[in-house]
């Protein structure tokens, strides 16, 4: 009894900070088929949340900076993805771009370009326990880990603190039965 009661209360404890994510392309993926411009008109982009990048071994995924955007140049790529499966968390307000390096295939049409808001609602704007520095855009195949306590937010401060009682409560309960 007491560890079901203590297994739902971490289930409820736990933190919901993730951003949402944005399936490039949508159903299409990321491929030559595939119009950017309408899908973009459609989303909107916040730091926090992710891009999903789905696609076959004739494809990859460059970053690049806006005259390479225009030119479909991947000579000086900020960062390069492959591998079919790529989760790019926006980590910066902005715009960014990206195209497929395949020969071709960016002049087809497979490029993006997007404009990153700022975060969305649970993060308030000018945190005083804001981490300075930005954080690194991670790539990972699999969805970030939740933030360690040391770059949290003022939220995610409140949902340590929620943790640390409810842990108490836990123990009590654990002690009850
Ligand atoms: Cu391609």
């Amino acid at each position: 009894m007491a560890m079901r009661i203590a297994l739902l209360i971490l289930a409820l404890a736990t933190p919901v900070v993730y951003g949402a994510q944005h399936v490039v392309g949508g159903n299409q993926g990321w491929s030559q088929t595939t119009d950017y411009a309408t899908w973009t008109a459609a989303q909107t982009f916040a730091v926090g949340d992710t891009l999903l990048f789905t696609y076959d071994s004739t494809h990859q995924v460059d970053e690049v900076n806006q005259a390479d955007y225009n030119s479909c140049s991947s000579s000086n790529a900020i960062k390069n993805y492959n591998g079919g499966s790529t989760t790019i968390t926006l980590t910066t307000a902005g715009p960014m771009y990206f195209i497929c390096p395949t020969s071709g295939h960016c002049a087809q049409g497979m490029k993006l370009s997007i404009t990153v808001g700022a975060a969305n609602g649970t993060t308030p704007s000018g945190s005083p326990t804001a981490p300075t520095g930005t954080p690194p855009s991670t790539v990972t195949a699999s969805p970030p880990p939740p933030p360690k306590s040391g770059v949290a937010s003022i939220s995610c401060n409140m949902n340590n603190l929620m943790f640390g009682f409810l842990l108490v409560f836990v123990t009590m309960f654990a002690y009850m039965g």
